[in-house]
C-alpha cells in the first residue's frame, strides 16, 4: 500500500493531479475539500459550521477535520493506496494523520508538494471562479487563503521534510509535464 499527500497552496493543482493519480493508479482518493462541499450541499449539520469558515477563506478546525478524516479512512478495505489531497493543512493534523495511519500498521511514503507562485494560484481561482460557484473563489477570499496557507499550512511541510519523505514539484506548466513529475516521484518510492 502506497500512501501519498498531495500538498501545495489553494489553486496549486491538488484536485486536479489527484483525478489523473486516481485513474494511472487506482488509489482511493480523500480530498477533505471535496468532502465538505458535499456535506455544505447536503445542509448536514456539519456542513452548516464548516462553511462559515470556507466562506472566510479560514481553515475549518482540527477537531473537525481529523474526526471526518478518521471516519473516512475506516470506510476503506483492501486499498493499494490513498491519496490525501487538501489534508493535512495544518501540523496538528499531519500528527494526528501519523497516529491514524500507526493503528493500521502505516505510514505517509511520500509528500508531494506542488510549488507554484503566488500571482499564478490568484490568476488559476480568479479563473476557475469565472465557471465553478464556489463561495471562496473571489479575489478578496483568495487573498485571505494564501494568508493562511502561508501562516498555518506551510509549517506542515517541516513536518515532512522531518520525517524524511518530503518531495518539491515543480508545479507550473502543463497538466500532463507537472502529473509526469509526480508519477515519477511516486514510482521511485514504490520501488
Ligand atoms: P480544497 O478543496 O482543498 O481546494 P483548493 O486548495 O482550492 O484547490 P486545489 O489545489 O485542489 O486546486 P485545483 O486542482 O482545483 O479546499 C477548499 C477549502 O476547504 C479550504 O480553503 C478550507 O477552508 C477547507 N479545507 C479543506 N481541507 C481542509 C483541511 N484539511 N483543514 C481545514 N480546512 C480545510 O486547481 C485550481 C485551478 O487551477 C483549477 O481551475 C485548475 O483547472 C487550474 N489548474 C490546475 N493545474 C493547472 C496548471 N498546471 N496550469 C494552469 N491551471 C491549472
Amino acid at each position: 500500500m502506497v500512501n501519498v499527500i498531495i500538498f501545495g497552496p489553494p489553486g496549486s493543482g491538488k484536485g486536479t493531479q489527484s483525478e489523473k493519480l486516481i485513474e494511472k493508479y487506482n488509489f482511493d482518493h480523500i480530498s477533505t475539500g471535496d468532502i465538505l462541499r458535499a456535506e455544505i450541499k447536503a445542509e448536514t449539520d456539519l456542513g452548516k459550521k464548516a462553511s462559515q469558515f470556507i466562506n472566510n477563506g479560514e481553515l475549518v478546525p482540527d477537531n473537525i477535520i481529523i474526526e471526518m478524516l478518521e471516519k473516512k479512512l475506516n470506510t476503506l478495505n483492501n486499498s493499494k493506496g490513498v491519496i490525501f489531497d487538501g489534508f493535512p493543512r495544518t501540523t496538528d493534523q499531519a500528527a494526528a494523520l501519523k497516529e491514524m495511519l500507526k493503528k493500521h500498521n502505516e505510514k505517509i511514503d511520500i509528500m508531494l508538494n506542488l510549488e507554484v507562485e503566488n500571482q499564478e494560484l490568484i490568476d488559476r481561482l480568479l479563473k476557475r471562479g469565472e465557471t465553478s460557484g464556489r463561495s471562496d473563489d473571489n479575489l478578496e477570499t483568495i487573498k485571505k487563503r494564501i494568508s493562511v496557507y502561508e501562516s498555518q499550512t506551510s509549517p506542515v511541510i517541516d513536518f515532512y521534510k522531518n520525517e524524511g519523505c518530503y518531495r518539491g514539484i515543480k508545479g507550473v506548466g502543463s497538466i500532463d509535464d507537472i502529473f509526469s513529475r509526480i508519477s515519477e516521484a511516486i514510482d521511485k518510492c514504490q520501488n
